[in-house]
């Protein structure tokens, strides 16, 4: 019998990768997508399956982590090996903008999933992963940070998800159930959602060198990250239920970077060398020369960032930094993907469609730009 394997949050970055990890792995993987008033499948379209065919191993319920009953009884119908919480509201901003809501699906809904693997006596059959993050450390208290560097969450999704955090922890303790804890660092792709930091660079500058976008207007560029890579991510969660007793990982690069060098990053890989003058909300980026051909719609001077003030967040978490030790020495994991490498590939996926767009437009057959940041 195949292991069967839920995933909460299928449709998004990281739940479409491990999807495909687990397929590949021959597992039976069953999704919960939400129900949109339009097409929200995207990520996975290319691993769908025919519901009709007897032999389809991928599997997609409606459902919602605010939906008690839903919940429950999916996992009664499925009795999965393992459960993947990866569903969230995931955005750090748009948590000070819908913090309740970030709370019932974050924080609660996390409770929602254990407390129905508990109700239904599969806590010794089920085993679980939670989404945790680097946000937990907010301000910062040590720098690298580790499995033991306290937490100071500094948004209501981070506060949320300190809570699934915990209530992972606290029925490991209570009920002896396998659940283990990611602290995730921040890991992109070309498949990120278009609002996190590192797709809106690759998306808006290759936008922008197409002619189809004026200018990138961007927040706290000053910021600094340990991007990895999303596959490189997926590969640790699946990993870290295979171990034979529950346990927490860091899961970061080690290495740290700031936004402005990964909107460089993303200009070089157009053949745009920028020049950054200016200080805070008047700092800008200009065009200092252009090599090859990724970049028709440019020339030396024009200014292609510029800061708007809407993107400061409430409470900002100015630096994150992880130490991955303890996968690396328990479970032999280390990230094969470094940042550069990410970034290339994914100004390459945005560059691809962003001429595909211009190619139309000059066509005629104009489609609308979503400048939404
Ligand atoms: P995404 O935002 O790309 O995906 C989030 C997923 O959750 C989507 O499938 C979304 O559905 C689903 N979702 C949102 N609200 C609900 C809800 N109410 N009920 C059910 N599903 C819901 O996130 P990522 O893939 O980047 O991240 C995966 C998880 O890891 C998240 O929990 C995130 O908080 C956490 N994390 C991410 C990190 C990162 O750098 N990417 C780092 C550390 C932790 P829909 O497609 O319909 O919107
Ligand atoms: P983050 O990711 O908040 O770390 O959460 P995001 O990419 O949104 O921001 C990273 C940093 O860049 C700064 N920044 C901007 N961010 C956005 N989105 N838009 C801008 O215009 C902009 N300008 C500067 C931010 O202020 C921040 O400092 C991500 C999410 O995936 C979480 O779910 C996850 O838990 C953490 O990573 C680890």
């Amino acid at each position: 019998m195949a292991p069967k394997a839920l995933i909460t949050g299928i449709t998004g970055q990281d739940g479409s990768y491990l999807a495909e990890f687990l397929l590949e792995k021959g597992y039976e993987v069953h999704g919960i997508k939400r129900r949109a008033s339009s097409l929200n499948t995207q990520r996975i379209d290319h691993i769908y399956e025919d519901p009709h065919s007897k032999h389809a191993s991928l599997k997609l319920h409606y459902g919602d982590l605010s939906d008690t009953s839903n919940l429950t009884r999916l996992i009664r119908d499925i009795e999965p090996d393992e459960v993947y919480n990866l569903g969230a509201q995931s955005h750090v901003a748009v948590s000070f903008e819908a913090p309740e809501y970030t709370a019932d699906v974050d924080a609660t809904g996390t409770l929602r999933l254990l407390e129905a693997i508990r109700f239904l006596g599969l806590e010794k059959k089920t085993r679980f992963y939670q989404a945790s993050t680097s946000e937990l450390y907010g301000l910062v208290q040590e720098t690298p940070q580790t499995e033991t560097t306290p937490f100071h969450p500094r948004s209501p999704y981070a506060v949320a998800k300190l809570y699934a955090y915990w209530i992972a922890v606290n029925y490991r303790e209570a009920y002896g159930m396998y659940a283990c804890n990611g602290i995730l660092f921040n890991h992109e792709s070309p498949r990120r959602g278009e609002t996190f930091v590192t797709r809106k660079i690759t998306r808006g500058l290759s936008n922008i060198a197409m002619g189809l976008e004026p200018c990138l207007y961007m927040g706290n560029i000053d910021s600094l990250r340990d991007w990895g890579h999303a596959k490189d991510y997926v590969r640790m969660q699946w990993m870290m239920l295979q171990q034979e007793a529950p346990d927490d990982f860091v899961i970061a690069t080690g290495k740290q970077y700031s936004v402005r060098e990964f909107i460089t990053w993303s200009a070089r890989e157009l053949g745009i060398e920028l020049d950054f003058k200016g200080q805070g909300v008047d700092e800008i980026a200009t065009v200092t020369a252009i090599t090859g051909d990724k970049a028709p719609a440019l020339k030396p001077g024009d200014v292609v960032m510029r800061i708007d003030p809407r993107y400061f967040r409430p409470a900002e978490v100015e630096t994150l930094l992880g130490d991955p030790k303890k996968a690396k020495e328990k479970l032999g994991w280390v990230p094969e993907i470094t940042a550069q490498e990410m970034c290339a590939e994914m100004v390459a996926e945005d560059h691809k469609a962003a001429r595909r767009h211009a190619l139309l437009k000059q066509h005629g057959l104009d489609l609308p730009v979503s400048l939404e940041g």
